[in-house]
């Protein structure tokens, strides 16, 4: 495929409602929209970088800098002949993975188009529908969170995320588990603690939790180690796993027992699916993250989280619960089962809507084959 054209969107989109973790709280979401053109067919990705580096070091602006000063002008007007052609053009860039995770996600969407398949397809995924779970950003109160969770397991959602943060961790735990003594359920500290909160988590470790998502240093491997040892709860990493090399030192060293699989912080479909593999060849579950994706990066985190290892349920909520107005169409939905459905059209299987793209584009660029 000849790569004609790439355009990048910054877009601002408002949550339905603020969303707090031990990193802030954030109102609104701002993501980069990252469209190509080629041979009359439209490949759509997001990439996942935030206003803040906060979360990941990448922002909005630096992976803008990176997509358009090096991985776009790596790739366009050249002719591919596959996914690991475009790769290969921008292997010596290093990290900036969410940057590399955007662009990747609209080749997949273009090269799955050029192919009239879906994109769970050209990825290897099975599954027609996959299993989700709802993430719960702190609240004031724990009656507030108690609503929320309510909420969330009338919805259908098959299991329930919480955030915690230092002195926000057993009290809602517990709060939860005397409401809801079965419910499966996790907890994400986004990296808010140290091995001197271990008896925190001894006392978290009472509670019948499915894992620990990211206790310690998003860069830390060796801690978590010594944690994991200490707790029957699995540890899941998140923000410590950027790739298949992560991964390996996370298991060899036994700093977790599940891995949370975004394609934006690992650099995109292609490392996420080894990650996927390697975790399936040692018995190590996986589910997919989520980052608040625009309909855009969801419909392509559905389309991934139906290979068959992402046996846990998903962080990928119905549309209602991220946006009033997403950029997408038909609405992503979730059934009373805690279940969504993997689009079968060809691609990322759903249509955006340039109108909303237009009004959430804050800034826009245009990159064309000379
Ligand atoms: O740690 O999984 C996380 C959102 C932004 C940044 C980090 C995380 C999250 C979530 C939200 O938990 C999951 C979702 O998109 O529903
Ligand atoms: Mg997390």
């Amino acid at each position: 495929m000849k790569i004609e054209h790439i355009k990048l969107h910054h877009i601002k989109m408002p949550l339905v409602s603020p969303f707090t973790t031990s990193m802030g709280t954030d109102c609104d979401v701002e993501h980069i929209i990252v469209r190509i053109d080629a041979e009359g067919l439209t490949g759509w990705g997001e990439c996942v970088s935030e206003g803040v580096p906060f979360y990941s070091g990448e922002t909005v602006k630096s992976s803008w800098h990176i997509l358009q000063d090096f991985l776009i002008p790596s790739i366009i007007g050249k002719k591919l002949a596959t996914i690991d052609q475009a790769l290969a053009r921008y292997a010596n860039v290093r990290g900036n993975r969410m940057a590399k995770a955007g662009l990747e996600a609209a080749l997949w969407d273009v090269f799955a188009k050029a192919q009239n398949i879906s994109l769970a397809k050209l990825l290897g995924g099975k599954k027609k529908e996959i299993a989700v779970g709802a993430s719960i950003g702190m609240q004031s109160s724990v009656g507030k969170l108690i609503k929320q969770v309510e909420a969330s397991l009338a919805d259908g959602y098959q299991r329930v995320k919480i955030k915690i943060a230092p002195d926000n961790d057993i009290a809602p735990v517990e709060a939860i588990r005397k409401e809801f003594p079965d419910i499966p359920l996790q907890v994400d500290a986004n990296s808010a603690y140290t091995l001197e909160h271990i008896e925190v988590f001894k006392r978290l470790d009472g509670y019948n939790l499915l894992l620990i998502e990211q206790p310690l240093g998003y860069d830390d491997f060796y801690d978590h180690s010594r944690l994991q040892r200490e707790l029957k709860t699995p540890i899941a990493l998140d923000e410590s796993i950027c790739s298949l090399n992560d991964n390996r030192t996370a298991l060899a060293l036994q700093s977790c027992r599940a891995i949370n699989i975004k394609p934006g912080r690992v650099g995109g479909f292609t490392e996420a699916k080894r990650i996927h593999n390697f975790c399936a060849s040692r018995n190590i579950p996986v589910w997919h993250g989520g980052m608040l994706e625009t309909g855009i990066g969801r419909a392509g985190n559905i389309a991934l989280a139906s290979l068959a290892n992402f046996s846990l349920p998903a962080d990928i909520s119905a549309n209602k619960c991220y946006y009033r107005e997403d950029l997408i169409e038909p609405e992503l939905t979730v059934t009373a089962y805690g279940m969504t459905a993997v689009p079968t059209g060809p691609g990322i299987g759903v249509d955006v809507n340039m109108n909303i793209l237009k009004k959430t584009t804050m800034e826009k660029s245009s990159i064309h084959c000379k």
